[in-house]
């Protein structure tokens, strides 16, 4: 079993889709083990995308995952990191495959409705930033 983190982004909470994208989650397999829902204030937002700080969408993400409450979780199943990549899709939603939630559901490149970690070395670390 691996673990992984996942974060509900908040232009999903907004539209209510929190609870369909969890349904989702159970139908393909993955369990969720803790999950909470918050507002993360700014300056845990800066920490939380810092390997981002020098892209020039920086302050648009920091301003945008605060902007409402998100839902984050902690995720597990076999091939956790890799599988929930593959779930929720490619970060532009116009290049998401087809099924996935991004495809599904996201806006666009920057409200795109989920984050997930992108290898098992910073799953270990946004596990330990949101649930210790
Ligand atoms: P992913 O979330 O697919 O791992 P990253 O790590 O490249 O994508 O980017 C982190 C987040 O930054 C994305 N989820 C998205 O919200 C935002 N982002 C990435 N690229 C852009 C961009 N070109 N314009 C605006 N926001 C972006």
């Amino acid at each position: 079993m691996e673990r992984t983190l996942a974060i509900i982004k908040p232009d999903a909470v907004r539209r209510n889709l929190a609870g369909y994208i969890i349904w989702r989650l159970g139908q393909a397999g993955f369990t969720v083990t803790e999950m909470r829902m918050e507002r993360l204030a700014r300056e845990r937002a800066r920490e939380f995308y810092l390997v981002h700080r020098n892209k020039p969408f920086y302050d648009g993400l920091v301003d945008f995952i605060s902007s409402g409450p998100i839902v984050v979780m902690a995720i597990e199943k076999r091939n956790a990191v890799s599988d929930l990549r593959e779930f929720i899709g490619a970060t532009d939603p116009a290049d998401a495959a087809c099924g996935t939630i991004r495809q599904e559901i996201a806006l666009n490149i920057q409200e795109n409705s989920m984050h997930a970690s992108d290898s098992p070395e910073n799953a270990v670390r946004e596990l330990a930033f949101f649930f210790g």
